[in-house]
């Protein structure tokens, strides 16, 4: 068996050198004679730039709009239909958008010398009326953010059609409105670019923390009108993306012009609180629901409503459509049902851009839908988890086509719900809720089940509108002259493992050890094409293309063997580390010897036989390989102090075949720490002028050990009929489902007072001031009613 192949719980090999604080990330680079850049940021979301008055004796240290020569305003146009689009000049221009835009830049020997001087600039504004709200931006009363638009919508179009027929049909009939805060992504370091220009390669060479490197070398090469190949990016190691990495940030550009026009070293590194307060924003939806359902709760149809509030301008290249796109798309999740309208709008605020998060869409549709199925379970009087599992896909309708044409490709979504009921202990939930618990607080358990769609492809990128869509990944592997393997591949490394799963697929195909195989990533200039980490697709798209790239270098050491080993190619075998043949076996660093070193003992006259191999791929399909999870957790809520605390977490996830299993558990784990942040305490707040309130991480609450309970998770492992190994994506799926779990556990609890929360994050606050609404409405009225007036669920 090869022990670091494809299902072992392989050590990551990058955890040596980041658990000893050994490695290099952005901060730790030193480049003599490097400067540091600081950022005038808007102290107003929404203004007129009358003018920006440098301090006098360091005009060239002080850069605005109208400095930058050359410069073009990054432009992420869709082709969704009704799209408008923006431009965001990398400084403001005449006018801004967004508390936190960056209006100047200021250089100096050092960051504090840089900020001083910041202090010294004078900008006049006038301030315009600000749009925070969805509501306002729809109204199209105030100010447009962008003048030619007719209004503040980035996009506004509908999916499906009315269901007048269904509408009779229903025995039940629940609406519900649901909102998600906004929120940003916190990764452990923050975005940072280093750049200079290197006049030995007559390159301009930008070190930034991304975790789409090849990409950006694009969206750099177009901004700043140079030619891409003018331009190499390399990606350091990054402490964490999430997503907020994955778009071209003004930042980026800024210093990567300024290497280039004065031909010297320039440094930013975000700080929190620029991060808290002016990096990209996400995660704020509105959505307003009705769905259908028979008297067992069989769902028939599903009439809907989202509004994403994306912020001030379309990030590059997702798109300001993209969130809201992909939410229209994907709310039906895991279920099977016939009918489907839904509204889809993305409405613009004087907020930052938003930027695609860890889950993108699904964290907001998954929580709208599961609070859905509960709603509807409430209504016909079952339990949840039965009405849950007689509307999933049935495994034996596999392949599923679903309401929006998602070709879900493989697996068996209500025995993830089985085994999620069983390990979460269900029966004894139920048991122990009989009893009212000694200090008074109150027991719920919930469920949420959800489709994680991964690697998506050309075709549904294509349809999504982006202005780049990605097609093939490549790889490049090289068997070097001591026996050991070189592999590089494009992707960026950004904790999620990939520099250990890649080692392991090569290692599967060649049963060399994966301490043996040395793996680089992210460099334009040292790596073949990849668009990078995001859309969970690192896998299949990397992965796919290292196991082709390593079945042509097998196929090339199976020819040079065969003529040392004098048998044919097709008996050769790789085992064990070895390769073996009929009649004897050859250690890999021999065989690499007869290349590197001893061509006389190759086969005479053989040109096409190298030792290193390039081999590009993308899956079968470009409808995306559908991974899918139950999450189920048990709660306690304490009436008193609306503090909700988590006693229980198990997760039974599918990723198709699994790499390292010890990866897709950490995986499965930190994405839902990060799902209950913003199912219980992570929220960007606004003041109605657009001013953030909460810019330390004091006030702006991320979850911590105390916090995170015990996770447990179950894998299950249904293979992909569309990809090499039948792997499927999982980088995203653990922050899909905790909203939505955790909610339902919380209403669970609360059903006996008729108190229903239909938004998070649930905070204790928000949680108590549900209960105390639902007791002044009791004495009022002895209807029942939920959390908000608008809620209500009818029996017809
Ligand atoms: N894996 C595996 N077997 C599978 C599937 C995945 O062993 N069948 C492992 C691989 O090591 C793979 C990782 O799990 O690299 C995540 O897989 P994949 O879904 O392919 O995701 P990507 O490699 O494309 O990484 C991006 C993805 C996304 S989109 C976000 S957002 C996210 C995430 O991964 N950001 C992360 N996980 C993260 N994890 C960390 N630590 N930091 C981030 O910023
Ligand atoms: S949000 Mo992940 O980078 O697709």
């Amino acid at each position: 068996m090869n022990k670091t192949g494809i299902g072992q719980r392989v050590r990551r090999l990058e955890d040596p050198r980041l658990v000893h604080g050994k490695s290099r990330y952005i901060g730790d680079i030193k480049v003599a004679g490097m400067r540091d850049v600081a950022f005038l940021r808007s102290p107003l979301a929404h203004a007129l730039i009358k003018g920006v008055k440098k301090p006098a004796g360091y005009e060239n240290q002080v850069i605005c709009a109208e400095d930058l020569n050359g410069v073009r305003p990054i432009r992420a146009e869709s082709t969704l239909p009704s799209f408008r689009n923006s431009e965001q000049w990398p400084l403001a221009k005449e006018k801004v958008r967004f508390a936190g835009e960056p209006i100047v830049m200021c250089i100096a020997r050092n960051r504090a010398e840089a900020e001083d001087l910041v202090e010294l600039v004078e900008v006049d504004l006038e301030a315009l009326s600000p749009v925070i709200t969805p509501d306002q931006a729809k109204d199209n009363k105030g100010d447009r953010l962008h003048e030619h638009w007719p209004d503040n919508m980035f996009l506004d179009f509908t999916i499906g059609k009315d269901m007048p027929d269904i509408r009779d049909r229903a025995d039940v009939v629940v609406k519900r409105e649901y909102d998600t805060g906004r929120q940003v992504m916190n990764p452990m370091e923050g975005k940072g670019v280093v750049a200079w220009w290197d006049s030995q390669a007559e390159q301009l060479i930008v070190n930034t923390s991304t975790q789409v490197p090849h990409l950006i070398r694009s969206g750099l090469a177009d901004c700043l009108g140079l030619s891409p190949d003018l331009v190499r990016v390399i990606t350091p190691e990054v402490g964490g993306g999430f997503g907020y990495k994955c778009v071209l940030q003004p930042e980026e550009i800024l210093v990567a012009w300024l290497a280039y026009e004065r031909r010297g070293a320039f440094r930013w590194l975000e700080d929190r609180r620029e991060h808290l307060t002016a990096g990209a924003n996400t995660r704020e939806h509105h959505y307003s629901v009705t769905a259908y359902a028979d008297k067992r709760g069989r769902l028939l149809g599903l009439d809907a409503e989202v509004t994403v509030n994306v912020g001030a301008y379309s990030v590059w290249p997702f798109t300001a459509g993209l969130e809201a796109a992909q939410a229209g798309g994907n709310l039906p999740g895991p279920y099977a049902f016939d009918h489907y309208r839904c509204h889809v709008m993305a409405t613009a605020s004087n907020k930052p851009p938003f930027t695609p998060y860890r889950g993108v869409a699904r964290p907001g549709v998954c929580f709208a839908m599961e609070l859905t199925i509960d709603a509807i379970a409430r209504a016909v009087g079952r339990e949840a988890w039965e009405v849950r599992a007689e509307n999933l896909v049935p495994a034996a309708s596999m392949p599923y086509q679903n309401v929006t044409n998602k070709q879900y490709d493989s697996g068996n979504y209500p025995e993830s719900l089985r085994l999620a009921k069983d390990a979460i202990r269900f029966d004894e939930v139920r048991q122990r809720q009989k009893t009212p618990e000694p200090d008074g607080r109150l027991i719920g358990v919930g469920f949420a089940t959800f489709t994680e769609q991964s690697a998506h492809g050309t075709q549904v990128f294509a349809q999504w509108g982006l202005p780049l869509v990605p097609g093939y990944d490549e790889a490049r592997i090289k068997l070097t002259p001591d026996g050991g393997v070189e592999v590089a591949a494009g992707i960026a490394n950004i904790g999620q493992g990939i520099q250990t799963t890649l080692a392991q697929i090569a290692s599967e195909i060649l049963s060399i050890p994966t301490d043996r195989i040395r793996v680089s990533l992210g460099d334009t200039t040292t790596t073949p094409f990849s668009t990078g980490a995001y859309a969970s697709r690192g896998i299949v798209m990397s992965g796919g293309a290292v196991s082709r790239a390593a079945e042509g270098l097998a196929e090339r050491i199976r020819t040079l063997a065969a003529h040392r080993l004098e048998c044919n190619a097709s008996e050769i075998r790789l085992e064990d580390g070895e390769i073996h043949g009929p009649n004897g076996t050859l250690g890999f660093n021999e065989l690499a010897i007869s290349w590197y070193r001893r061509p006389d003992q190759l086969p005479a006259g053989d040109g096409n036989t190298g030792l290193e191999y390039t081999a590009f791929y993308k899956p079968r399909v470009d409808t995306g390989v559908f991974s899918y999870a139950t999450h189920a957790v048990v709660v306690s809520v304490d009436p008193q102090t609306g503090k909700t605390e988590l006693l229980d977490y198990a997760i039974t996830e599918d990723c198709g075949r699994i790499v390292n299993p010890m990866i897709v558990d950490g995986q499965a784990i930190g994405g839902t720490a990060q799902g209950i942040g913003s199912a219980l305490y992570e929220e960007v707040i606004y003041d109605e002028r657009g001013q953030p309130l909460n810019s330390t991480l004091a006030d702006y609450h991320l979850p911590g050990a105390a916090e995170v309970p015990h996770i447990r998770v179950q894998h299950m492992e249904t293979l992909s009929p569309h990809t090499a190994h039948g792997i499927k994506g999982v980088g995203e799926g653990g922050a899909i489902a905790p909203g939505g779990a955790v909610i339902n556990a919380i209403n669970d609890a609360l059903s006996a007072m008729g108190v229903e929360i239909s938004r998070i994050p649930a905070t204790a606050d928000h949680v108590l001031q549900a209960i105390e609404r639902r007791k002044t409405q009791k004495t009022l009225t002895s209807q029942h009613s939920s959390e908000e007036q608008q809620n209500e669920a009818r029996a017809v």
